[in-house]
């Protein structure tokens, strides 16, 4: 995400870092260069020019040039600015007092609008709620068809009707979503090549009648500068809520993310991070700038973690490690916890100080197929017990799997190590509640 941006202002920073002394003139050349990143991230230029501003008041102040660590105290205002600048806090999405809550989504063709409503009705599911999705796109021909696939792969219910009019079939959809017991819908609206009169008389049409609780504006994190001018017509025009960030995953700049806020005065909510429906993460400024900057999100990846895995199967595995009994069969467990978390090249960019290293290097997520396949190769004595597989059973192994008798010996080789580690961690304090402590890393 953002690796570009990321790669430039780290170097800025590292040489910042590595300066005894700062003066007038090395923070003027780091702004520059902090300046002209921004740019090439297509982030708005009047928002450059205020935090470049704003950066250089700060760091100029007498507490910076006297401290000790005057590097790492610059690195800090960029943080702290880079936060504010997407909003400082995260914030939720309304509840209504009387269910259920309404959420309308809009924004341009291709955004990610309907994606994003199944992503939102996966991610208010995994909170205990009940959501509806409405297909009140009546434009284009497949748009109903497509939202109800979404809603059949997640099992949430889909309301749809034959009507061209969007205004009548949001109205409806309250009524039904009271007799489903859904406490909330999601209104998946149409999205045009441009922003057009007939359009915006539309929306404004479903917020005056359905009166939405919340109105997020769908744009693609792609699009840079383009999706924040859309953003402000929407905005001038819909007075919307909150604003989606999607295809986050992708080539996206970060230019959306960076001016979004200080142009329209909304903040983000959620991003979206792929096309998959589980894609989608709750936004917040102080972790995103901590990943624009490169130091990671652990925070981010241990609510990852928290969700894909399972507690029971965790206290058991805790208990295994204690009596030193890890077996390939845990192993084999705990990869495929791993991999409900999400594709491995994403986790590790929040890993912090590890994401550089790992920046533009693909992350073959097959590794796993092939661990996975020469573990399955295996004899149940023989997942138990490695220290059984001698060289025939190897060769065995790998002809099972379809893998080379290289690739059991470094399994098992990493198996090895990773026992080891467990026995060293073992004998540190462990206590698992405890972060980062608690982790494997
Ligand atoms: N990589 C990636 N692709 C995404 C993401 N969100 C949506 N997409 C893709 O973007 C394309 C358009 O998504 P839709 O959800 O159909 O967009 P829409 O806004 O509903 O489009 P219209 O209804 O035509 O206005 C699809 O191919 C999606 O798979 C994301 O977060 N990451
Ligand atoms: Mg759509």
């Amino acid at each position: 995400m953002l690796e570009e941006l990321t790669t430039k202002l780290e170097s800025v920073l590292k040489k910042v870092r590595g300066q005894g002394k700062l003066t007038e003139k090395n923070i003027a050349d780091s702004l520059k260069e902090i300046r002209r990143a921004l740019l090439e991230a297509d982030v708005n230029y009047r928002v450059v020019k205020q935090f470049v501003n704003e950066v250089q008041q700060k760091a100029l102040g007498e507490e910076v040039l006297r401290s000790v660590t005057p590097g790492q105290q610059i690195v800090k205002i960029v943080h702290d600015e880079l936060v504010q600048l997407m909003g400082e806090t995260h914030t939720d999405i309304k509840t209504a007092g009387i269910p259920p809550t309404i959420i309308m989504l809009c924004g341009l063709q291709g955004s990610g609008k309907t994606t994003f409503s199944g992503k939102l009705a996966h991610f208010l599911r995994k909170r205990g709620r009940r959501p509806m999705l409405v297909a009140a796109d009546v434009y284009r021909p497949a748009a109903k068809k497509q939202l109800e696939v979404i809603g059949e792969s997640l099992g949430v219910p889909v309301y749809s009707t034959e009507s061209n009019d969007a205004v009548k079939i949001c109205k409806e959809s309250i009524k039904a979503a009271r007799e489903k017991g859904c406490d909330v819908l999601i209104l998946d609206t149409a999205g045009r090549l441009h922003i057009d009169e007939e359009m915006m008389q539309e929306l404004e049409r479903l917020k005056k009648e359905v009166q939405p609780h919340e109105i997020l504006f769908v744009a693609d994190g792609m699009t840079g500068q383009d999706a924040v001018n859309a953003a402000k017509q929407f905005q001038e025009r819909l007075d919307f809520d909150g604003v989606v960030l999607t295809k986050m995953d992708g080539d996206a700049r970060g230019g959306a993310a960076l001016s979004i806020r200080a142009v329209t005065g909304k903040p983000i909510k959620f991003i979206g991070v792929g096309e998959k429906l589980d894609a989608i993460e709750a936004f917040h400024p102080d972790r995103m700038a901590s990943r624009i900057l490169g130091m990671g999100d652990v925070v981010s990846l241990v609510e990852k973690a928290q969700e894909a895995i399972d507690v029971e199967k965790a206290e058991k595995l805790e208990k295994k490690l204690r009596k030193n009994q890890f077996t390939l069969e845990d192993f084999y467990d705990q990869l495929q916890q791993i991999k409900k978390m999400g594709p491995l090249d994403q986790l590790l960019g929040m890993i912090p100080g590890i994401g550089k290293q790992l920046r533009g290097v693909q992350v073959d997520d097959r590794a796993f197929v092939r661990i996975e396949a020469i573990i399955n190769s295996m004899t149940p004595e023989e997942r138990r017990r490695p220290e059984i597989i001698n060289g025939s059973r190897r060769r065995r192994i790998a002809m099972g799997s379809g893998t080379k008798v290289q690739d059991v010996n470094q399994l098992l080789r990493q198996f090895n190590e990773m026992k080891k580690m467990m026995k060293r961690m073992k004998k540190m304090k462990f206590r698992p509640g405890a972060m980062p402590g608690g982790l494997p890393f």
